[in-house]
C-alpha cells in the first residue's frame, strides 16, 4: 500500500470544490474564523501540523472547521457515502481490564455476564442468512481463561455457517491476549504466527477499537490494565505487516485534552505513513451511563461534529472517516456527512457496548432505511464490502472510489 496518497490527488473532486473559484471561496469563507491559512494548506493538500490541529480544536466557528473537512471529503469521495450490510457479534462481556469508561464488562457469575459458545456464535450468523450480510464485526471483552482454541473455533463457526462472509474481528487488545494464549497453549512465539492461525481459521481484517486515547496520563488514571498506546500501535503494525487491514479509533468526550487528541491522531497518521494498513478512522463518542465516568456529561453533538472534521483534516492518509450511527443520533450522523464523514457503518443487528452505556439508537436498521438516511442528507449511498469494494451504488458513475489496494 502506498502511504499518503489520498488527499489532494483530486481524482474524485466535485465541481464545486475542485475549481480554483471553489478553493478561493473556501479560503475566504473561513477568513473571519482566523483559519484562512489552514484553508490554504488544505486546498494545496499540504499536511497539517500538530499546531494546526490545536488551532482547529480552538476555533470558535465550528462551521468553518466543518467546511474545510467537507472540502476534503468531497475531493476524495464526492457525494458518495458508504455503508455495509453487517452484523455485530459481541462474543463475551467477561473482562479483566476494568476501564472507567466501560459499561459492558462483567466478571463470570455476575448479573448479565455471558460468553457465547462457538455454536451460539454460529446461530447468530445463521439467523441472518436471509439477509445479504457481507461482514460480521466481532469484538468482546478480554478474559485470560479463554483458551486459544476458542478464538479459532468461533472464526471457523462463522465461516462454516456463512463461508463468503468477511470476518472483521478482534481489537488490538484482544489480539495481544490471543497471542499470550497462543504462546502458552500452542507454542506460537510471535504475533505473526498467531495471526497466521487466525487467518487460516477465517479472520479477514480487524476493527479499530481499544485504542481509547494514547495518553499515558489518562491510561494510568482510567484504564491502567489495558495495553499502552505504544503497544496498541505495535500490534496494529504487526497486523498490517501480516497483510490484514484494520480500522482505527479514538475515544473522545471525557477527560482528554486537545493536546492529547492531536498527539493520538498524529501517532495514527505516522503509523499509516509506514504501513498504509488503516482503512477507516472512527471517532468514538464516550457514553456515560452505567460506568465509573457517569459523572461526566459526554460529548455534545457539536463536539462529535468537530471530532469527525478534525479527524478528516489531520488524517490525510486514511481513506475513510466513519460517523458510526449507533453512537450518535441519526440526524447528527446525517449532518456529519457534511463535516468530513463518508461512511456510516452498517445494519449492525445486535449491539451491546453502546446500548449498555446508554445509547438510545435502535439495535438494527434495515438496509433500505440506511439508504434513505443517506439520500435525505443529500448524499449518494454506496453499499460496500469491508474492503470498500462496491456492492451497489446510487452513483451514476458507479466509481469504485476507495477500493482496497493490495496490502503491502
Ligand atoms: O474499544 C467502550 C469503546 C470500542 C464505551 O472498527 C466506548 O469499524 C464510548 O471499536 N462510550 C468498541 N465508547 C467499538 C469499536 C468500533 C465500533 C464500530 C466500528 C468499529 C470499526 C469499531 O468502544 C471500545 C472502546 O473504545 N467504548 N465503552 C463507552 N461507554
Amino acid at each position: 500500500m502506498s502511504a499518503g496518497t489520498n488527499m489532494g490527488t483530486g481524482t474524485n473532486m466535485d465541481a464545486g470544490t475542485r475549481t480554483g473559484t471553489g478553493a478561493t471561496a473556501l479560503v475566504e469563507s473561513v477568513r473571519a474564523a482566523g483559519i484562512a491559512d489552514l484553508a490554504e494548506k488544505v486546498v494545496a493538500s499540504e499536511r497539517l501540523s500538530p499546531e494546526d490541529g490545536l488551532r482547529l480544536y480552538a476555533a470558535r466557528d465550528l462551521h468553518a472547521v466543518g467546511r474545510l473537512a467537507n472540502f476534503v471529503r468531497e475531493r476524495m469521495h464526492g457525494d458518495r457515502t458508504y455503508f455495509n450490510v453487517n452484523q455485530h457479534v459481541n462474543y463475551t462481556n467477561y473482562c479483566n481490564k476494568f476501564c472507567s469508561f466501560c459499561s459492558f464488562d462483567r466478571l463470570p457469575g455476575q448479573d448479565g455476564a455471558y460468553m457465547l459458545t462457538p455454536e451460539q456464535v454460529a446461530q447468530r450468523i445463521e439467523a441472518q442468512l436471509d439477509k445479504p450480510v457481507t461482514e460480521v464485526h466481532m469484538v468482546a471483552g478480554v478474559w485470560p481463561k479463554i483458551p486459544y482454541a476458542y478464538y479459532l473455533d468461533i472464526l471457523r463457526a462463522v465461516k462454516r455457517t456463512r463461508p463468503d462472509i468477511h470476518v472483521k474481528a478482534f481489537t488490538m487488545v484482544e489480539l495481544d491476549q490471543i497471542w499470550k494464549k497462543g504462546r502458552e497453549q500452542a507454542g506460537r512465539e510471535t504475533l505473526g504466527e498467531v495471526l497466521a492461525d487466525l487467518r487460516e481459521a477465517g479472520l479477514d481484517s480487524c476493527p479499530g477499537g481499544g485504542a481509547e486515547v494514547f495518553s499515558e496520563r489518562i491510561r494510568e488514571k482510567s484504564y491502567s490494565n489495558k495495553m499502552s498506546g505504544e503497544r496498541w500501535l505495535e500490534v496494529a503494525r504487526e497486523v498490517h505487516r501480516a497483510g490484514l487491514r484494520s480500522n482505527c479509533t479514538m475515544l473522545h468526550g471525557h477527560i482528554e485534552t486537545p493536546e492529547e487528541k492531536v498527539d493520538h491522531l498524529v501517532r495514527l497518521r505516522a503509523l499509516q505513513d509506514e504501513t498504509g494498513g488503516f482503512q477507516t478512522y472512527v471517532p468514538l463518542s464516550f457514553h456515560p451511563a452505567n460506568n465509573e465516568w457517569s459523572h461526566l456529561p459526554g460529548p455534545t453533538a457539536l463536539d462529535e461534529l468537530r471530532e469527525l472534521a478534525i479527524g478528516r483534516l489531520l488524517l490525510d492518509n486514511i481513506d475513510h472517516v466513519k460517523a458510526y450511527w449507533i453512537l450518535m443520533d441519526v440526524p447528527v450522523a446525517q449532518v456529519a456527512l457534511s463535516f468530513g464523514a463518508d461512511d456510516v457503518d452498517g445494519t449492525v443487528v445486535e449491539e451491546h457496548i453502546y446500548h449498555d452505556a446508554g445509547a438510545t439508537t435502535p439495535q438494527e436498521v434495515a438496509r433500505a432505511e440506511l439508504v434513505q438516511w443517506i439520500r435525505d442528507a443529500g448524499r449518494l449511498p454506496v453499499e460496500r464490502d469491508t474492503l470498500y469494494n462496491v456492492v451497489w451504488s446510487a452513483d451514476p458513475e458507479q466509481a469504485p472510489a476507495g477500493a482496497a489496494a493490495p496490502v503491502a
